[in-house]
């Protein structure tokens, strides 16, 4: 029996070479894929509904028909659930874990690590693409010289007489925005893209766009409020008692945040700002759309891979939280979907794998039959892909730090299909059962019921203290 396993687990390996090959140099007889690139920052995956545990309402009309056309990843995780570790990591490939960077300070330029790296706009740009990228796509790590025209994000001004609900206190802000939605700064980097989509391009190209919105503060047009009546709204389901079986260290995770949302249910405004969430995140969907729709009516819409995704996730008072930056579902689910001519079902179709940000960067070099750089921590989503359903050892693993603390004691997260492990400072530790509590809400840690799976799920953890080695030796430890 086990020379049969053998056998045929030969001859499939066999198979994927050849076809791999087979693969490339299709690829390199005609002009190779384009990749159209789009994010959103701070999205959570709402939308994703059946997965979820949000049971409202998000229009997000254009980002359901991409789900639609192209594999939707319905459970992609972030490699670190704030802005600049995350981007730093799925545009680099280098996970949090090797590079010692998890959190916005210290920034990524600290990282000796991420010294030796090539960001993705480099690597397409050393294969021969023109590369230009739109508003908010990295964040403090970005080899501006690899990009033939880059037009960062600025945020629009406050509307007059901010903050404009009684509970705001610096970004943590909503209402309706004094400009016009064509002067909003994502409307203009929207624009920008379209502009270089509709251009004649005679060699293969990589554009990024990424929306600010649904980051905070929430001031969008009041149409978009509009379509979110009050009456309408439904809140996530919280739990009083909720953080008192969550070790310290991950309840400080949640303390600067805290007072503001005990101030938002004192203003009893918890519905207001999940409406506000609403609305920014119908913007954002209707800005991708217009650059969605520029590609399907451009000469490129049959040669180009589209990739969405969203840089971490979003707590609107779950765990007593607000943003992000904790290592709970709320914070590390993403969105990603990927649509890939010629490779991903002409009809779409979603997959249930557990997947990772850090995959996107060698799926895109394989889609664009180009050799991805050996470091990668990723892993090419290509035969997912072709098969959503296909055989997948699934974990997703993400990484965080304190704000400001040591990058050599970092708190790690695995989720699986058996559920979500968390390691803190010291060995604390949360395991959650999701296939019972999806809300991640009783801390079964201690269960015995789950002895097995807990220790199979630390004997996953990556050792961390790789982090103050410099890449090389990293690289050969771990790509073993
Ligand atoms: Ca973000
Ligand atoms: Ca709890």
């Amino acid at each position: 029996m086990k020379s049969q396993l053998f056998t045929i687990a030969i001859a499939a390996f066999v198979a994927s070479l050849s076809y791999a090959r087979s693969y490339a140099n299709e690829a390199k007889s005609e002009q190779r894929m384009n990749v159209l690139f789009l994010a959103s920052d701070d999205l959570n995956s709402w939308l994703l509904g059946d997965t979820n545990r949000y049971a409202g309402k998000v229009v997000a009309p254009n980002l359901t028909k991409l789900a639609e056309s192209g594999v939707n990843f319905k459970r992609a995780y972030t490699a670190a659930p704030v802005c600049s570790p995350s981007r730093t990591a799925f545009f680099s490939g280098v996970a949090p874990w090797t590079s010692g960077h998890y959190h916005n300070t210290p920034g990524a330029n600290s990282s000796e690590p991420l010294k030796s790296a090539l960001s993705m706009a480099g690597f397409f740009k050393k294969a021969g693409y023109s590369t230009a990228g739109y508003g908010k796509i990295t964040h403090g790590w970005d080899q501006g010289e690899h990009w033939d025209e880059k037009i960062g994000h600025k945020r629009d001004p406050a509307p007059p007489g901010a903050p404009l609900t009684p509970s705001g206190r610096g970004e943590q802000d909503w209402g309706p925005i004094h400009l016009a939605e064509e002067e909003m700064n994502d409307t203009l980097n929207v624009d920008n893209a379209i502009h270089r989509l509709q251009q004649e391009h005679d060699k293969p190209f990589f554009i990024a766009c990424g929306t600010f919105n649904p980051h905070m503060p929430w001031y969008v047009p009041q149409k978009y409020f509009d379509m979110f009546p009050l009456d309408e709204v439904t809140t996530p389901e919280l739990r009083e008692d909720d953080l008192d079986d969550v070790p310290e260290w991950g309840v400080e995770l949640t303390l600067g945040k805290q007072k503001y949302v005990d101030s938002v249910f004192e203003h009893g405004l918890h519905k207001e700002g999940v409406q506000a969430y609403l609305a920014t995140t119908a913007y954002a969907d209707a800005q991708l759309g217009r650059v969605l729709d520029a590609l399907d009516k451009s000469p490129y819409r049959d040669n180009t891979v589209v990739v969405f995704l969203t840089d971490h996730g979003f707590h609107l008072a779950e765990k007593h939280h607000w943003q992000k930056a904790t290592l709970w579902e709320e914070a590390t689910h993403t969105l990603m979907m990927i649509r890939a001519p010629g490779v991903t079902p002409a009809g779409g179709a979603a997959c249930e794998r557990f997947v990772s940000l850090l995959d996107i960067y060698p799926t895109l070099a394989e889609l664009c039959g180009l050799e991805p750089p050996d470091y990668l921590d990723g892993r090419s989503l290509v035969p997912l892909l072709r098969n959503p359903e296909a055989e997948w050892q699934s974990t997703a693993i993400t990484g965080l730090t304190s704000k400001g603390g040591p990058t050599w004691h970092p708190y790690l997260s695995i989720r699986s299909e058996t559920g979500r492990y968390i390691r803190y400072v010291d060995g604390q530790e949360e395991f959650y059962d999701t296939s019972k509590d999806p809300h991640e809400w009783t801390n079964s840690i201690g269960d015995p019921e789950y002895a097995s799976v807990i220790k199979r799920m630390r004997a996953a953890i990556p050792s961390p203290s790789d982090a103050a080695t410099p890449l090389p030796e990293v690289l050969k430890n771990t790509r073993e």
